[in-house]
């Protein structure tokens, strides 16, 4: 008996056999979970390196173990097992009567077969991305409540399993919808190994500044195992959003959704009749987490962002599985994202590029439709067959069905590969688009097949490509509503947008001589406060531009305005990839964009000294355009006017997350004399409490773990 219960304690410590997933099964190696030191509740990071991680069960769900920490195990064991195996040869030396009962020593009754595992069901169901026929655009102002547990999971979006952010067990995450007026209440109770905070894009957080999620500038992080409540009000705006992770670059992982503002008068002013109204998120994606990545893209010698394998729409794809030989696949339960419209009417699409890298550009055969709305700006609508669009970048379209007599589309998003600079033409075509389908029915036939993957493919062709395509904004968006266009600007602020390689060969972002530190033990937020409420900070604080005194410009840059400013940023990019810049907290004008060199400020129609329209301008400036994201194109310059009248801290940024995680980022404080009557609310503070180890999870590694290494990839120079 003895001798049974320790071979099977060894038998126990590895293993090696087949796990039966969806009716298939995988050859996998399986851990024991009760090797304490070894088990879930004290895993630090989830990595998958190429094809090399280990699964592990857990709870119904499979997980990678890290290449350290397997290492660590394995070694453990191989302690264990040296002396389980000494201890044995010595018992079977001295227990040769027991030999004769050989069956003893094979106890395959508690190894196999294999027991079934499930699964979770990741995939959040594509009808939660419908937004409510019943809506009511006139309720009183409420407060809409939401809860959302962060976990990892692993997940197949493609076919491909890969650790995921999960929001309530499921990816993508789900839909934020309100009227303009409400407060938003979202409980986040953070289950995951790292440590997290929720940014809620291009809502303007007037008086809420600490609520705009931002780890570093804002916020601490919400460190694993702790909640924090982000309640707002939405007042001023409406249209299309979305909510993200804003430490390191989670979003990648799936930590984001949609949030989606209903104008008061949206069915009254709406520029076409449209009987529904859904939200299409587009994203380049990744196999390996976004914790493997970052480590990859910020060591010494490494150039450019990690080129992604491939794309999803509303969290699906689906991919042939022989290419991915080294990785756990299987592509028998996907279908591709399918979306279901009435025949007899019109519908609104709301796509939103919540990706890392790459910008979209989509078109549905034999399709044009009618783009209405920009980053929550209506516009004067405009009839076109594609759609650019930028990471972060939203848009609606309105699509009437076509009048032939097929019933299926393709709606194809395909990744503008050739605007990353390094390797793009390693990417085929099969990695570079993704495809949906869009079925016209008739509105019973809806009802009855909702939730039903049958797929039709359709056969139509996609509209041939125009041969020059750079990764630009739409220039021919005019807003559908007056909003006042400040004619003065009190100051210029040039940047120089970089992405670099400085110091131990580490490539870094950088406006002008800045490369952005985030400090999220001590947010640039708090630390303002406890200058403004201290006399010794005095002269620190009376910067009206940059604050060097307060700050250290070469890691964080602020730009400080005591009261509410009108300024122009022109930013020239020195990089041969194109950069969405985006501004939290405000919408901002477009002066203008383009290539080469800024042209100055006549050539825009505006006088260099008084920044005002020149006569004979005055049309170019009565209906400018305002967003909150806009690209700097490739060696190019930006031009954008912004009235700071929103106090706070605000990120300033490349929404390439690989750029922005490289420090390609700054901070506008607005109306610090406003801001020196607020205090941090105690739950923000208390963020704060948590041990750093517990904060640092999930940011980029520092600089100082490549200091003195000269090696890159293993070769020197
Ligand atoms: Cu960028």
């Amino acid at each position: 008996m003895l001798l049974f219960l320790l071979l099977k304690l060894l038998m126990s410590l590895k293993y090696t056999g087949s796990v039966m997933m969806e009716n298939e099964f995988y050859d996998v190696e399986l851990d024991d979970m009760s090797t304490s030191s070894c088990s879930m509740s004290s895993f630090p990071h989830i990595v998958s390196p190429e094809g090399k991680g280990q699964l592990l069960v857990h709870e119904g769900a499979l997980y990678y173990m890290d290449r350290a920490r397997k290492g660590r195990c394995d070694s453990m064991r191989r302690t264990i097992a040296t002396v389980l195996l000494t201890i044995l040869v010595l018992v079977l030396l001295t227990s040769a009567l027991l030999l004769a009962t050989r069956k003893l020593l094979v106890p395959q009754q508690h190894f196999g077969p294999p027991e079934k595992i499930n699964v979770i069901d990741f995939r959040r169901a594509e009808e939660e991305y419908i937004l409510d026929p019943m809506w009511d655009y006139t309720a009183p102002p409420t407060v809409r409540e939401y809860n959302f547990a962060i976990s990892n999971i692993i997940g197949k979006p493609d076919g491909v399993y890969r650790p995921l952010i999960a929001i309530n067990k499921q990816f993508p995450g789900p839909l934020i919808e309100c009227n303009e007026g409400d407060v938003v209440r979202i409980l986040v109770d953070n289950q995951s190994v790292n440590a997290t905070s929720l940014h809620f894009h291009g809502i303007y957080q007037n008086g809420t500044n600490w609520m705009d999620g931002t780890s570093g500038v804002t916020q601490c992080p919400i460190a694993p195992g702790r909640t924090f409540q982000y309640v707002f009000n939405i007042t001023g705006q409406s249209g299309t959003y979305y909510y993200h992770g804003h430490q390191g670059v989670q979003a990648s992982d799936g930590l984001f959704g949609p949030l989606i503002v209903h104008s008061r008068r949206e069915r009254i002013e709406e520029a076409a009749k449209h009987s529904s109204d859904r939200v299409i998120m587009v994203q380049d994606h990744y196999h390996d987490s976004s914790d493997a990545l970052l480590l990859q893209a910020m060591r010494p010698g490494h150039e450019g962002a990690p080129t992604p394998v491939g794309a999803l729409i509303n969290g699906r794809n689906t991919r042939d599985c022989s290419r991915f030989s080294k990785r756990l696949c299987d592509n028998s339960s996907i279908s591709h994202a399918t979306f279901d419209l009435d025949r007899n009417a019109a519908h609104r699409l709301r796509f939103i590029n919540v990706g890392a890298l790459a910008y979209f550009h989509v078109s549905l055969d034999a399709h044009s439709f009618t783009i209405v709305e920009a980053d929550g700006t209506d516009l004067v609508p405009i009839t076109e067959s594609r759609l650019l669009i930028a990471p972060s970048q939203r848009y609606s379209l309105i699509l009437q069905p076509d009048q032939i007599s097929q019933r299926s589309f393709w709606l194809r998003a395909r990744m503008m590969t050739h605007c990353w600079g390094d390797n793009p033409a390693e990417a085929t075509e099969e990695d570079g688009e993704v495809k949906a389908i869009v079925r016209y029915k008739a509105p019973s036939e809806i009802s009855r097949h909702a939730g039903k993957r049958i797929e039709q493919i359709p056969v139509s062709k996609a509209i041939p490509r125009n041969l020059m395509e750079n990764c630009l904004d739409m220039t021919n968006l005019t807003p559908a509503h007056w909003t006042p266009f400040p004619n003065t600007a009190s100051k210029t602020y040039y940047l120089e947008s970089n992405i670099a390689i400085g110091d131990w060969r580490l490539e870094r972002g950088y406006f002008n001589a800045s490369s952005f530190r985030p400090n999220i033990t001590s947010p640039t937020l708090h630390r303002v406060l406890t200058g403004l409420h201290h006399d010794t900070y005095k002269e620190t604080f009376a910067a009206n531009g940059v604050n060097d005194k307060f700050f250290n410009p070469a890691n964080e840059l602020v730009i400080q305005h005591p009261k509410t400013e009108v300024v122009d940023i022109i930013i020239h990019n020195s990089d041969e990839q194109s950069h969405p810049i985006h501004l939290h907290g405000h919408k901002f004008f477009i002066l203008g964009s383009g290539h080469t060199l800024f042209p100055g400020y006549e050539a825009l129609g505006l006088s260099s000294t008084t920044k005002s329209f020149l006569p004979g301008y005055e049309a170019n400036f009565q209906n400018v355009m305002s967003r909150d994201v806009a690209t700097l194109q490739n060696f190019g310059w930006l031009a954008i006017r912004v009235v700071f009248d929103n106090p706070g801290a605000w990120a300033f940024h490349c929404h390439i997350s690989w750029h922005s995680e490289k420090g390609l980022g700054m901070v506008f404080l607005s109306k610090t004399d406003e801001m020196r009557g607020w205090e941090i609310p105690a739950a923000n503070k208390a963020l704060c409490a948590a041990s750093m180890e517990d904060l640092e999870r999930g940011m980029p590694p520092s600089d100082v773990l490549w200091e003195g290494d000269l090696e890159t990839d293993g070769a020197t120079e």
